[in-house]
């Protein structure tokens, strides 16, 4: 690539009025099985930015809504369960994922892999823990506190559940990557609420179980989760060819704690976007000059694209990192 390559998660969705004009009148988890929407919402960003990758328009809770788990996406809150997943009765009705499950992903990524030319569309799952957070909280969540008090309390239920997450998340990436996907990213949004040693024991043998079983497809794996300052070597074990840096850490940071051999993906605080434009000018030259040297980085957001920021400053930061970077 003749520049630093720049995509931003969650670049599609509500921050674009040509999104908010083709979801009207259709729910999220009804976009996404429409394969022509899907595509079309994926390529959005694309068109707009010049982004040098598409992230697949989806949900982390779309696989587990395929195989029958009773849930919704609610405007304005996220994945809402009809029912907190709590019991090891509930654990054991989960099933697996066939790809006969997902037929509408496999549609979708067909569709887009003609459309995207050479633009590497990345494929993405939820991770165990943050998969475990939605269905054992009921919902959205601040301080995980049921789901903890699953892992605490009854280890053998809550191993059962992540190795059922984890086998739904490894075939649902496998879906997208037999399907034309070049990269994926597995999202472990919210473990930074967890220490590195309980990470190690609880959490980690089920993400790396994920990323080993995608080794043999060549892909390159992006493991990205919040707060993670503290888990970014144990994410790095657990088999990322690229780790994903919130903002919280400087590039140079990050590098040093995770050493040599993997590319990082990071890392403007998302809030920078509603600065002036000498403030993002600034900014965005900081995470460059705290990325050269890396041996490989990707320019992204700390975290998802919020709502309301403005199109035309994404744009402008995509622009920068293009002529920054040009070699
Ligand atoms: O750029 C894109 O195409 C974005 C596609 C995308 C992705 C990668 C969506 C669409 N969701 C996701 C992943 C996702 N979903 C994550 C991991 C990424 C991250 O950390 O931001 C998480 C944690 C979710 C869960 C979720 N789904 C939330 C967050 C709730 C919380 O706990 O704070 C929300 C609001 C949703 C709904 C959702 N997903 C996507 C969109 C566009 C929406 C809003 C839909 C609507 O309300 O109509």
């Amino acid at each position: 690539m003749p520049h630093t390559p720049v995509w931003f998660m969650r670049q599609a969705g509500r921050s674009l009025p040509e999104y908010r004009k083709v979801r009207e009148g259709t729910t999220m988890l009804e976009a996404c099985t429409r394969p022509e929407l899907v595509a079309e919402i994926t390529l959005q960003p694309v068109r707009r930015y010049g982004v040098d990758a598409a992230i697949f328009f989806s949900d982390i809770v779309l696989p587990l809504k395929a195989i029958g788990v009773d849930l919704d996406i609610v405007p304005g809150v996220g994945p809402v369960m009809a029912e907190p997943v709590r019991r090891r009765e509930q654990v054991d009705a989960i099933g697996v994922l066939t790809p006969d499950d997902v037929g509408y992903i496999t549609e979708a990524i067909g569709l887009l892999t003609a459309e995207l030319g050479g633009t590497p569309l990345i494929g993405f799952a939820g991770a165990p823990f943050t998969l475990a957070s939605y269905l054992v909280e009921g919902g959205p969540s601040k301080n995980h506190e049921h789901t903890k008090a699953l892992m605490y309390s009854d280890e053998h239920v809550w191993h059962a559940l992540m190795s059922t997450l984890a086998d739904i998340s490894a075939a649902y990436l496998r879906v997208q990557v037999d399907a034309g996907a070049s990269a994926v990213q597995l999202f472990d949004s919210w473990v930074g609420a967890l220490s590195a040693s309980d990470y190690q024991r609880y959490v980690m043998p089920h993400s790396q179980r994920i990323l080993a079983s995608l080794a043999e497809t060549g892909v390159p794996r992006i493991h990205f989760g919040v707060n993670t300052g503290e888990l970014l070597p144990l994410m790095r074990d657990a088999g990322a060819d690229v780790v994903g840096v919130d903002y919280r850490l400087s590039l140079s940071d990050a590098a040093t704690r995770v050493g040599d051999g993997v590319a990082l993906q990071g890392n403007l605080d998302p809030a920078v976007i509603f600065s002036s434009p000498d403030a993002v000018r600034t900014r965005v030259d900081a995470v460059l000059d705290s990325a050269s040297g890396l041996p490989g980085h990707v320019f992204n957001l700390g975290h998802g694209v919020l709502p309301t920021s403005d199109p035309e400053v994404l744009a402008a930061v995509v622009r920068q990192v293009h002529e920054r970077t040009q070699h």
